[in-house]
């Protein structure tokens, strides 16, 4: 069977109807806006870090419109686990929300080509800037920023890595969220002298539709219970297979793609060896019965694609 006729048994629309993203801005998110929007006045550049699997949407609108007052560079990190055959129509379709300078970026390795590139790009915005005026001794502050979770302190730690060969100095997690205390300055170079203020993830107040909200759940901006991970799963395996990426038939052993994510879960919980007792009545009595546990299932699937053991992904 071609891949075209296999994707014609599939849903061509997710239908949304009934479903719902919870809103989450908690105070450090208000707070640390207000606090970055303080600091501008110190900072020299800002530079944007967003997932480049969602790279059009799921930015926050309020960073554009009180940020820009400085130059800006967008970073599309974890281009590793991002489908980039596309390139060409991000780059435009970026170009006309007036993104100028762009740039795309993968810290996980420790090779960090990408990230090399980033500070030249810097420079290079810097000396364009009519109003840069710095001598050459003077410190160079840039903030970091972006939604939560796609690397922000991790950039900050690869450069301290490959400028000044140290370890850590911010933490970083697999879960969003985890950089909570308002702007950190640390130091990722000597020569220029660099500063990085760190920052927390800051998210609209409210997502403004329901699919950017599972775009940025199936990333991990947003935390899986907010849409709920059976929503979620089903979701990403309706894009998995409209994307005509079947990496999940062999990786799970099915034996062909489906559009059923119940029936997926089953097969995934029973590999897995994961079941769980339901208490059922039988007319008789109640009886306890072994059910896959989709639960788990849903959890592996999700951890699967965001690890880009499912294959690199695009969702916009
Ligand atoms: N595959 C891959 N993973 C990455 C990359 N950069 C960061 N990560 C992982 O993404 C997760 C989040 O990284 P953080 O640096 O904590 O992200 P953050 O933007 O600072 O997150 P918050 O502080 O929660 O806003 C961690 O598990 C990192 O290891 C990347 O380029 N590729
Ligand atoms: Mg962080």
């Amino acid at each position: 069977m071609t891949s075209s006729r296999v994707a014609n048994k599939f849903r061509t629309a997710f239908n949304y109807k009934g479903y719902e993203v919870t809103r989450w801005f908690p105070g450090h998110m208000a707070k640390g806006l207000s606090r970055m929007r303080r600091q501008l006045r110190q900072v020299d550049c800002v530079l944007e870090v967003h997932d480049a699997r969602i790279p059009i949407s799921g930015r926050t609108p309020r960073f554009q419109e009180t940020l820009s007052v400085r130059p800006h560079l967008l970073v599309l990190n974890k281009m590793d686990l991002a489908d980039l055959s596309r390139k060409n129509e991000i780059e435009e379709k970026l170009g006309r929300q007036n993104v100028e300078h762009l740039t795309f970026s993968s810290c996980n390795s420790f090779k960090d080509q990408d990230v090399k590139q980033i500070m030249p790009k810097v420079m290079e915005i810097l000396s364009s800037s009519p109003e840069y005026h710095k001598e050459e001794d003077e410190d160079i502050t840039l903030m970091v920023i972006g939604i939560p979770n796609v690397g922000k302190s991790s950039l900050i730690n690869a450069f301290r890595r490959m400028y000044l060969k140290k370890g850590k100095a911010t933490p970083v997690g697999k879960d969003p969220g985890i950089t909570r205390s308002v702007l950190t300055k640390i130091r990722v170079s000597d020569r220029p002298s660099i500063f990085l203020l760190d920052t927390p993830g800051v998210l609209s107040p409210n997502i403004p539709d329901v699919e950017t909200g599972f775009k940025l759940a199936l990333v991990g901006a947003i935390k899986d219970h907010l849409v709920g991970e059976d929503f979620l799963a089903d979701y990403l395996l309706f894009r998995l297979n409209r994307h005509e990426n079947f990496r999940y038939v062999e990786h799970y052993g099915l034996r062909e793609p489906c559009d059923q994510v119940m029936r997926v879960l089953g097969h995934i919980a029973v590999t897995m060896g994961k079941s769980r007792k339901v208490r059922m009545d039988s007319g008789t009595g109640a009886v306890i019965v072994h059910q896959p546990n989709f639960q788990v299932a849903a959890l592996q699937f999700l951890r699967d694609f965001r690890q880009g053991a499912l294959g690199p992904a695009m969702l916009d």
